[in-house]
């Protein structure tokens, strides 16, 4: 069943025949909290709205300004809001487009009062205060009932008549006349800190319609004293801002003072509480259903336990993956390409030297037998890491970023990328040779080749090489379990910690599932000797690794 609407919730809160209470906020943030504690009602005080500008009360605030905020007000909550809107911001014509205005924005009903533009606050020097003309400010009720197309939503009239300095008699006078022009509601206002003249008012008024009041400056006065006099809506006007004020004051000094955080941070709000407050969870869930950028179940895991041979200066204290390239890692080249592919779940398996290994945005799994095991054993410190849709990669592989988008952007269970240029004129490793169903052919744009066998070996079955296998694969959707499933079954195997991915690779095609394969012509490079190290600084510096 539908919430009933805003509107009718106001109306409700003025026409029930309990006292009901609504306290004050001034942005979203604030709304926010006032529904978040329990209320069913807030008032958008215009002392609060005005004081939170660092502006005076007495309509320095535009009436615009104030209703872009009650805008953020109403997003941010479900329950009806009523605007404090001071004289109505002009005449009767000012009027009926402020109720339009509110309607729009779902604004449940507005309070005017019957001083003149610009006002000032009741409690600043109240007995100088003009009060308006009783016809004048009827003609404003009736001009907004009759602007309202929603007919529930209120229009509460203030009594000032206390205030300006006037007696019982000139407030019931008031009140009444008001009543008749059509508000649905009297707020009638004290500023003395005791409520006699409030009670001496009810009284008179018996009832004729809600009473609302603002006990500011009676606040001592038990509530059930406005329930015994049937107070329809209790109005707690300005607490927040001050509660914000006392606590923005001490929270400044403090830090200034101690030129520290350390004695504010158990005092305020947690960032994560800032969060939770803005609804930051629901983007994420919504980021996952309609942003393409994203991968939210994507992962990649980079191969990085060894300690490389070949390198043996460098790597007297790091591994690999922690080389500077043309001044940066190689793990922070690898790591920047998968986070502009969306991939933010990052996993590194270290083994030698993995207390070195540290970059912003990765997680870090440990090969701690790196040195009796090979590639398999390292991937198997983290299976846990791999998600719907996994990269994995070499820790030395320094690549073009096409190779890694086009990788994303095929879709295949599995999928390896192969260089099928030739072998005579290419560096770096030679040992993972790839056997495909079919060799490249650049004509075939798109040509659906699967691998066969990935092997040391120069010859297999009489057939040459197509290529070679990288040290990049993805494994997404039934691939996943195709991979994990692979690799459990080799690990139930003797010489398990010997095995490396191509081992993998050729159980996957052994049980059925060929990988696609994707050729690629050069543009890669992996890193084993100071004369790769020397060419991966130039690789870097003329492409975009
Ligand atoms: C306000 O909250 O802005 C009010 C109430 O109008 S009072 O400040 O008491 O006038
Ligand atoms: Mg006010």
């Amino acid at each position: 069943m539908n919430k009933p609407k805003k509107t009718a919730r106001l109306k409700n809160l003025l026409q029930s025949d309990q006292t009901e209470f609504i306290l004050e906020a001034h942005n979203g943030l604030s709304a926010k909290i006032v529904e978040e504690a329990g209320f069913s009602g807030i008032w958008a005080s215009g002392l609060a709205l005005s004081a939170q500008h660092a502006v005076r009360d007495n309509n320095e605030l535009s009436w615009t300004q104030v209703v872009n905020m009650l805008e953020f007000m109403s997003d941010a909550t479900s329950i009806p809001i009523l605007l404090d809107g001071d004289t109505g911001y002009g005449d009767f014509n000012n009027m009926r487009r402020l109720v339009r205005k509110l309607e729009q924005r779902d604004v449940a009903g507005v309070c005017i009062e019957d001083k003149l533009f610009p006002k000032t606050n009741s409690f600043i020097q109240g007995e100088r205060q003009e009060l308006e003309d009783v016809e004048t400010f009827c003609g404003k009720i009736k001009a907004g009932k009759d602007a309202q197309s929603d007919d529930d939503f209120c229009i509460v009239a203030r009594v000032e008549a206390f205030i300006a300095g006037w007696g019982l008699d000139e407030a019931i006078r008031r009140g009444e006349a008001y009543r008749q022009a059509g508000a649905n509601a009297i707020l009638i206002h004290s500023k003395m800190s005791q409520p006699d003249e409030i009670l001496e008012f009810t009284r008179e008024w018996d009832n004729r319609c809600p009473l609302v009041i603002v006990p500011t400056k009676y606040y001592s006065t038990p509530t059930e004293v406005f329930r015994q006099h049937r107070i329809s809506l209790v109005i707690w006007a300005n607490h927040l801002i001050r509660a914000n004020i006392a606590a923005m004051q001490n929270t400044a000094r403090t830090i200034h003072d101690s030129q520290s955080l350390v004695d504010v941070e158990g005092r305020v709000a947690t960032v994560p509480e800032i969060f939770r407050l803005q609804g930051a969870e629901e983007l994420l869930e919504a980021e996952k259903i309609y942003a393409r950028s994203a991968r939210p179940d994507a992962s990649a895991i980079i191969l990085a336990a060894s300690r490389g041979r070949g390198l043996d200066e460098l790597t007297l204290s790091r591994p690999k993956v922690m080389i500077p390239v043309a001044g940066k890692t190689v793990l922070r080249r690898q790591v920047d390409k998968f986070k502009a592919q969306g991939i933010n779940d990052i996993t590194v398996v270290g083994g030698y030297h993995s207390e070195a290994i540290d970059e912003q945005g990765v997680k870090v799994a440990v090969n701690d037998d790196w040195e009796s095991s090979d590639e398999l054993v390292s991937l198997s410190c983290a299976v846990e890491s791999v998600a719907d849709d996994t990269v994995l990669i070499y820790g030395d592989l320094l690549f073009r970023s096409y190779i890694l988008n086009t990788l994303m952007d095929w879709d295949a269970e599995l999928l390896v990328v192969v260089d099928s240029s030739p072998l005579d004129e290419a560096q770096g490793n030679k040992n993972d040779l790839a056997y495909c169903s079919a060799p490249d052919d650049r004509a075939m744009y798109q040509q659906k080749v699967t691998l066969a066998q990935v092997s040391s070996a120069r010859d297999w079955g009489g057939r040459k090489p197509d290529g070679r296998w990288i040290g990049m694969l993805r494994a997404s959707g039934a691939g996943k379990a195709q991979l994990l499933d692979s690799l459990d079954q080799l690990r139930a195997e003797d010489g398990f910690a010997g095995l490396a991915v191509p081992d993998l690779l050729n159980r996957l095609v052994r049980n059925g599932h060929k990988p696609q394969v994707q050729y690629i012509s050069g543009h890669w490079m992996d890193i084993n000797n100071l004369n790769d190290l020397q060419r991966a600084g130039d690789f870097a510096h003329h492409n975009d690794s």
